[in-house]
């Protein structure tokens, strides 16, 4: 049996692609704050801003709260939610995503995501851009999320 499941491990982080990153988020998963699958939307050359989706579970007690994020890559990180208004999806700036207790808040295309602005340089497939929350108790999450394609409405990711 214990041989089948680390089996099973290395089978999960070879497909992973980067044993590095299935690595990292593994031991991520070992704590209250687990980050699942994040990634960075890829954009066109001359854009200057994109946008990291994520899962994130709280394994505690407590309901913890993200009030902000930073990256090396832009200027800018914005905690932002989708709303409709007159028929519109628009962008709004929020003061805090909420990670119930025992729960999971999914970032996803259209609902909640973390807004890079003023890129510094422009993003590559595959680029694995580094993110750090911060939660309201003053603890940080860092998590690589690498750039990906994403389909466009109809056609979304998840
Ligand atoms: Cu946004």
């Amino acid at each position: 049996m214990k041989l089948t499941v680390s089996r099973l491990l290395i089978l999960l982080s070879l497909s992973f692609g980067g044993s590095l990153l299935g690595a990292i988020n593994f031991a991520a998963a070992a704590g209250d704050i687990a980050i699942i699958d994040p990634y960075v939307r890829a954009i066109p050359p001359g854009q200057t801003v994109s946008a990291a989706f994520l899962q994130i579970e709280n394994n505690s007690e407590k309901a913890r709260f993200i009030i902000n994020a930073t990256s090396p890559v832009s200027r800018v990180v914005e905690l932002h939610s989708h709303v409709h208004e007159n028929g519109m999806m628009k962008m709004r700036r929020v003061e805090a995503i909420e990670i119930p207790a025992m729960g999971k808040t999914v970032l996803k295309p259209g609902g909640l995501h973390i807004m890079l602005i003023d890129l510094h340089d422009s993003l590559k497939l595959d680029q694995k851009v580094s993110i750090t929350l911060e939660f309201k108790d003053g603890t940080q999450q860092n998590f690589e999320a690498p750039v990906r394609k994403i389909m466009m409405k109809g056609m979304m990711k998840k």
